[in-house]
């Protein structure tokens, strides 16, 4: 065996299944380890943000780390961004990075960089192999710090990915949670129940199902209400489900939202801060006056901390099916005529098949989507995390891999889909089960929104060429025909229902076009 199949070996054995790769010289070895170990299947991304795009759906998908093989310092810091999205959405990502043989790396090759420093941006855990023999240790340390939620980076130099090595035995995982403190839980139960108004601010895993019927019941038994920051990463909502209340982008509409409440407790969420600092408005959305509570450390287990705070309150074990706290079935109106953001939103909500996976990266149209959706049968919802775009098609590659028997509708808005749109070809050659709905406005709509917000409301010919995607417009088709993806434009509510009934009923990716004004 060399250091590749151990590093192969010892991510099979900790339950990797899955790598998204761009390769080159020095993950070779890895490339061919993949093959003489088998159990991880190899899927091939266009450009490195692909594939950090595809492991960050796959993790929030999953809530298990895919791996991620990419080349040299180059290949990470194109797939940098999507990991600055993972990081944000706390996804299990092992990110897997060559490096140059150790005697070659003082030589300074054309392809040489800091990969350390790269790393260390995006990663909460990083790590270069100091030798063969620690690579199987190494593995499983990096898959042991994704499972709190984090990207991890090991960087291996291509010598040690090539010696031979004599380990048979694989180092297995371990425990990555620290344990929960009963006395900081009590004094949070004691201090909800004197509190009239409270507010639990949910993510990371708590939004996930265990994580929200436990807060349900806190919910129940002490009377707060359920939030989730502006942009969560993974979210399972509709029927059956507790309903929470998401948080405004515009940090005003958020501040108002939540100064009601005389206390927030913070379940596996920061403190919510404002997206931008705009003139006039500090970073803070909480009052000073309000209190602040953190129910567990990010290193702990967020569910079993609410579960453990809900039989302190002494909530009931569940909820009933019919309780007003749970999201019911009412199927949203059919919209018709000429299509507006609106009536796109409205559309796939009323046509949306049980549990389906939204990806949003839609921007300034899809925001109305996650209002009236509350009535919807069971699905679950990903958002665009950190803010940087270019996340929604790899995230939907990556969604559909990860479940090929859920439904993954990706809302993308029109310029947010060019900086990843290669991920489309992945989707035809896996077959993936994606529905790409696109936002076409033909702009970077929230960046005018936000000039005029600033008083900039005459628009010169610079703004303009910055911020309109005209001269030429994309041809959605053709760009989807030309991935191998099936592709129809559409510019009415019928046409967009018809489409979209058409596209869930056939296996493989497609794409519609939504004409938006
Ligand atoms: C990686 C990255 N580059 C640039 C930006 C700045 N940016 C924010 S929104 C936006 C335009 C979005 O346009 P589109 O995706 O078409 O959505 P729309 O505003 O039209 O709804 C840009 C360029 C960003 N957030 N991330
Ligand atoms: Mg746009």
């Amino acid at each position: 065996m060399n250091g590749a199949e151990l590093l192969v070996k010892t991510a099979i054995e900790a339950g990797v299944e899955v790598c998204f790769a761009n390769p080159g010289t020095t993950e070779l070895p890895i490339v061919t380890a993949l093959d003489k170990t088998p159990g991880i299947k190899a899927f091939l991304g266009l450009s490195e943000g692909v594939c950090t795009g595809a492991a960050d759906g796959y993790g929030r998908m999953l809530d298990k780390p895919a791996m991620v093989l990419l080349h040299l310092g180059p290949g990470l810091a194109n797939g940098l961004s999507n990991l600055h999205n993972a990081r944000r959405a706390k996804s299990p990502v092992l990110n897997v990075v060559g490096e140059h043989a150790t005697w070659h790396r003082n030589a300074d090759p054309p392809l040489a960089m800091d990969i350390e420093s790269l790393a260390g941006t995006v990663s909460g855990w990083w790590r270069t192999s100091k030798s063969t023999l620690d690579i199987s240790v190494d593995v499983v340390d990096a898959v042991t710090a994704t499972r709190l939620g984090q990207v991890a980076t090991l960087i291996v130099p291509h010598d040690y990915q090539l010696a031979e090595c004599d380990v048979n035995r694989v180092k297995t995982s371990g425990e990555p949670f620290d344990s929960l403190d009963p006395d900081a839980i009590k004094a949070v139960a004691s201090r909800l129940r004197a509190s009239r108004k409270v507010a639990v601010m949910l993510g990371g895993r708590a939004l996930r199902k265990p994580g929200l019927d436990a807060a349900a019941r806190i919910q129940k038994t002490v009377g707060c209400d359920l939030f989730t920051q502006t942009f969560p990463g993974y979210m399972e909502r509709g029927t059956g489900l507790p309903i929470v209340e998401r948080l405004p982008y515009f940090p005003r509409q958020a501040t108002r939202v939540i100064s009601q409440y005389e206390v927030v407790l913070f379940a596996g969420a920061p403190e919510p801060v404002a997206f931008f600092g705009y003139p006039g408005f500090g970073s803070q959305i909480l009052t000073d006056e309000q209190e602040r509570m953190t129910l567990c450390t990010d290193r702990q287990n967020v569910v079993e901390a609410l579960e453990n705070l809900a039989n302190t309150v002494g909530a009931p074990s569940h909820l009933a099916i019919n309780d007003n706290l749970l999201g019911r079935q009412e199927r949203q109106a059919m919209p018709e005529g000429k299509l507006t953001a609106e009536k796109a939103c409205l559309t796939l909500a009323a046509v949306q098949p049980e549990n389906a996976v939204i990806i949003d990266e839609s921007a300034t149209s899809g925001y109305l989507y996650f209002a009236p959706p509350a009535g919807l049968p069971a699905y679950s919802l990903m958002t665009l995390t950190g803010g940087a775009l270019g996340q929604g098609i790899p995230c939907a590659t990556g969604a559909a891999i990860a479940r090929p028997d859920r439904p993954v509708i990706n809302l993308e808005a029109d310029g947010s889909a060019m900086y990843t749109v290669q991920a489309l070809w992945t989707q035809a050659r896996e077959g993936s089960n994606v529905t790409t709905l696109i936002c076409s406005n033909r702009s970077y709509r929230i960046l005018q929104v936000e000039l005029v917000h600033a008083g900039n409301t005459s628009h010169g010919p610079n703004v303009l060429a910055l911020t309109e995607l005209t001269r030429p417009p994309f041809n959605w088709v053709k760009i989807a025909q030309g991935f191998g993806v099936p592709a129809v434009t559409v510019s009415t509510a019928e046409d967009l229902a018809k489409e979209l009934s058409s596209a869930f009923a056939e296996p493989g990716p497609h794409l519609i076009e939504m004409l938006l004004p």
